[in-house]
Parts: structure tokens; C-alpha cells; sequence
């Protein structure tokens, strides 16, 4: 198959970027032509994001992008987009954002959850739309909003897309995020729409990755200098979709852990799992790309530790984070723990504090050197995951060989062999840009410069990356060495 370029944009809660992704049926490789930072903002009485700041970076990215490709000959294809889930935009009829979206770390939603609970009983839910419980869920988000007349709620990658073509669609794997989604039909769940009050046009018709979304707008294509041809292209436009798109596993019976901001934990499944048990465990069913479930739970994640560097930061310690990883890793085992699940964990500032309270919660004491802190999120997140995985096994009968790390995290050598360790499988870490991997793959895949189905991507991302294996180590599962 001939190869194709495609850009990629790519924007996590921790940082954003624009890539050039090229790829054939021989391999799939990636440049990155511009990096931003992201993290939430108090702005207007709330946690929100500064999507205003966030669009300025795409164009930019998107600019430099096209300069990249022209100079080497090459014409970008389509343009694909994703972000993390969840959060939306509200768009008036003339299309102007009416606020800058709240960012699900806002507290806000914890009070409409028992509103929305006496509507919609906790059980109801789950059979139908199968998500895990969090507070911040889209659903309960949108219980807080008053004067939703008129307004369009468009997730964020589906508000980025609207920024570049004018048409307004709602991407499946992030509709499947919102709690208002079916997760057996696929399709909006409309009785929860009508049960909330809620218009059943509050967000725009669904869109499956592959599809395209629409071509750049006149002045958008001019900013950027693309061709006002150049396509937009639905991807897994939840970051988590498309990285478990991109993880290089072989077969079924593999585990993966999108590390980053959050740990998502989890296996991939043709049909989503609704039991009472798996709801209880608070498992959720989001979904994937070519139709898949992803069967996972959001464990704690790297937020923990980047929290803590930055109150570490702002009291004048700024250590190198391979320093403090190394300075961690010679620490022994069996220290204090904390349930990195714990909503408490959920808003910023000051999380050594934080942490070291949990820990005193438990009887037990940590220090406040930040090499013990950063051991105890370790130990912490690697005991999370072997209990997730060991309950997904459980609840949806299938067992797992080997555990694939990636994203940010999957560079966190500490956390990975511990996780091999707890898990008592090995662990594979790679590749950092899972995610913009699934999102260049899926628009190559409907450019036609690759074919085949998940397994397919699979193999092109396996091809030529090269990924890091950690062994468990026995003794480590006894608490004798790390
Ligand atoms: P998100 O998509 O949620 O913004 P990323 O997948 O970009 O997150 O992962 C960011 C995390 O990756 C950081 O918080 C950091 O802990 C980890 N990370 C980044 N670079 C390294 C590195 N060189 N070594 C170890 N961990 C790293
Ligand atoms: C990871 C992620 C995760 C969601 C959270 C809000 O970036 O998309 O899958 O649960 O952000």
C-alpha cells in the first residue's frame, strides 16, 4: 500500500501536540512539530480549561505542520483529533463558545450526582450505558448547567473539529464517555436524555472514527496554509481510544495501562460486560475503536506525582524527575500505601499533604522527603493495578499473559517493574505516543494507505517501535527486595 502523511492533534490534561504522522502497511512513524503545555486554570469561579489558549496552539501546530510537509514535498492528507474525555463546550446557534469549558477536576458535579441518582438509579444506568462511576462524569456535569436553551454541548475534540470545518458531529468512543450513551446499541441512550430533561439534540449526531467530520473552513485553511480541501477525520478522539488502538500487543489475552495523566487499566472486549458484579466493581465499558469494548477502570495516575512536584516547585525543591524516580527506586519495599483511587485525590494542590494524611488515615507514616512520597505513589499505583487486573480477569473471564504499558508513564521504569512485580506478569512499556499512533493509524486506515483491522494496527505500531520488557521479580512479591 502506498504511505500517506496525516497530522495528529493531540492534547492531554498535561500537555498538547501537533505530529506529523506518516504510515504505510510497513510501519508508522511519527514527528512531532509542536508541543504546548495544558493543565486547568481558576478562571470565573472554577476549575476550567483554556480551550481558547488550547485552539490558538492547534493552528499554530497545524501551521507549522503544513510548512514541515511542503518543504519535504508532501501534502498532509486529514487531520485527526483527540483529547482527553468527558468535558465539553457549550456553542451557542452562532457557534461562539458561550464560557471556557470546566474541567472534570472542578467540584462542581459532586453535588448533582444524588440528584441525577434519584432520576436514574445507579443500577439503571450501568445496564444501559455501562460506564464507571466517577463524579465527573458528563452526565452529572451537565445536571449542574442552568439554561441550556439553545446551547449545543460539544465534547472537546468535537469542539476543535467544529473550529476547523463549522460541522458539528459528536465522536463515538468520547459520546461513550458521557454516560448517555448505549452501550450495546451504540447509540445515544435516549431515555436518559428525556428522564434528565435534557434535549435530545444537546450534542450533535454521532460520528464513528474513520468517518470524516468535514473539510478546513475558507479562513481556518488560510491561517494555517492547508488546502481548504484538507479533510478532518474522526480518529478514537478519546485519547484512550486511540491509544489502546496503538497498543502492540499480540492475541487477546494482554492487559494495558494508558499511562499518563490518569491510569487507564484494562482489556479489550467484543462485547461490553453489564453484570451487577462488574458495576459494583465499578469497571467501566467505554468504547473503542471498530466497535470494541473497553473494559477498564480509571486508576490513579501520574497526576499523584505531578501535583507533588508541583507544590515541590513552588516551595523551591524542583527535582529532575529521573532523579527522584532513581532516589524512589532505591528505597526498599513494603512502605505505606495510599488508594490512589480515592475521589480526594481528584482536585489540585497541595498532594504531598495530601497523601501523607491518607497514609496517617491507614495508621501507617510517610515522610515527607519526596523520594518516599514519589515511592509510596509507585508502590500505590502498581498495587492498583494487579488489583484491577486481577477483578477484569475475573469479571470477564479472560486471562491475561502480559501487561502493555503506555504513554508518558510507560517511560517510569520504577513503576513498570513494580507493576510487572505486583501483577506477577511481565510488562511491556511502549510506545510514550500510543495515543497519536491510534489517532495517525485510523486516518491512514480510512485514506486507504493502510487496510486491516485492529490487529493490523497492531502489528504496524510493533513494527520498528522498540519496547521495553520487565520481568516480575518473585522475591519483590514478598517484600524482599524492590
Ligand atoms: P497526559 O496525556 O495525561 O497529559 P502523558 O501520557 O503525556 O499524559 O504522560 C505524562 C506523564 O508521563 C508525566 O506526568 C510523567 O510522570 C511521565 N513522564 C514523562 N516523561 C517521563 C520520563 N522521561 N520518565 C518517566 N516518566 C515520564
Ligand atoms: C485520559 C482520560 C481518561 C478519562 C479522563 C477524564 O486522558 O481521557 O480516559 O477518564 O481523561
Amino acid at each position: 500500500v502506498d504511505g500517506g502523511v496525516f497530522a495528529a492533534v493531540d492534547i492531554g490534561a498535561s500537555s498538547g501536540r501537533v505530529i506529523l504522522g506518516r504510515a504505510s502497511g510497513s510501519g508508522v512513524s511519527l514527528q512531532t512539530v509542536h508541543r504546548f503545555p495544558n493543565g486547568v486554570v481558576e478562571h470565573d469561579g472554577g476549575l476550567r480549561w483554556d480551550f481558547d489558549a488550547l485552539f490558538t496552539e492547534v493552528l499554530a501546530g497545524l501551521r507549522t505542520a503544513a510548512t514541515v510537509a511542503s518543504a519535504q514535498g508532501e501534502t498532509i492528507a486529514s487531520i485527526g483529533i483527540d483529547t482527553w474525555a468527558v468535558d465539553y463546550g457549550l456553542v451557542n446557534k452562532a457557534g461562539e463558545l458561550v464560557a471556557q469549558p470546566f474541567s472534570y477536576r472542578d467540584d462542581r458535579s459532586r453535588a448533582a450526582v444524588a440528584p441525577v441518582h434519584a432520576k436514574l438509579d445507579p443500577s439503571r444506568l450501568y445496564q444501559t450505558s455501562g460506564l464507571q462511576f466517577l463524579q465527573f462524569n458528563t452526565i452529572y456535569q451537565l445536571a449542574t448547567e442552568r439554561g441550556l436553551d439553545g446551547l449545543q454541548a460539544l465534547l472537546i475534540p468535537d469542539l476543535i473539529a467544529f473550529r476547523l470545518t463549522g460541522v458539528r458531529r459528536t465522536e463515538a468512543t468520547n459520546a461513550s464517555t458521557t454516560g448517555l450513551f448505549d452501550a450495546v446499541a451504540g447509540e445515544w441512550a435516549t431515555e436518559f436524555f428525556t428522564a434528565l430533561g435534557l434535549r435530545k439534540d444537546l450534542f450533535p449526531p454521532l460520528i464513528q472514527p474513520g468517518e470524516t467530520v468535514g473539510t478546513l473552513l475558507p479562513e481556518i485553511a488560510a491561517q494555517v496554509g492547508l488546502p481548504q480541501v484538507t479533510k478532518v477525520v474522526a480518529v478514537g478522539s478519546h485519547d484512550t481510544a486511540s491509544a489502546v488502538a496503538a497498543v502492540p500487543a499480540q492475541g487477546e489475552n494482554f492487559a494495558y495501562i494508558s499511562s499518563g495523566t490518569w491510569s487507564l487499566v484494562g482489556l479489550e472486549l467484543k462485547h461490553p460486560v453489564l453484570t451487577e458484579a462488574s458495576r459494583e466493581a465499578n469497571f467501566t465499558n467505554e468504547r473503542g475503536v471498530d466497535g470494541t469494548t473497553r473494559y477498564l477502570r480509571n486508576v490513579g495516575g501520574l497526576w499523584l506525582l505531578s501535583e507533588c512536584q508541583r507544590t515541590w516547585a513552588a516551595e523551591g525543591f524542583k527535582p529532575d524527575l529521573t532523579a527522584l524516580l532513581a532516589a524512589a527506586a532505591a528505597l526498599p519495599a513494603g512502605g505505606p500505601q495510599i488508594n490512589a483511587d480515592d475521589p480526594y485525590f481528584i482536585a489540585p494542590d497541595n498532594m504531598p499533604e495530601r497523601i501523607r494524611a491518607a497514609v496517617r488515615r491507614t495508621g501507617d507514616v510517610l515522610s515527607s522527603d519526596p523520594a518516599a512520597i514519589t515511592r509510596c505513589i509507585m508502590d500505590s499505583l502498581a498495587a492498583g493495578y494487579a488489583r484491577t487486573i486481577t477483578a477484569a480477569e475475573r469479571l470477564a473471564g479472560r486471562s491475561v499473559d502480559v501487561v502493555h504499558v503506555v504513554g508518558g508513564g510507560s517511560q517510569n521504569a520504577l513503576l513498570c517493574q513494580l507493576t510487572a512485580n505486583a501483577t506477577g506478569r511481565p510488562v511491556v512499556a511502549g510506545p510514550v505516543e500510543a495515543t497519536a499512533l491510534g489517532n495517525v493509524l485510523v486516518q491512514a486506515r480510512a485514506a486507504g494507505a493502510v487496510a486491516g483491522g485492529l490487529a493490523e494496527l497492531r502489528r504496524i505500531v510493533a513494527t520498528g517501535t522498540s519496547l521495553d520488557r520487565y520481568q516480575p521479580l518473585v522475591a519483590a512479591r514478598q517484600g524482599c527486595v524492590n
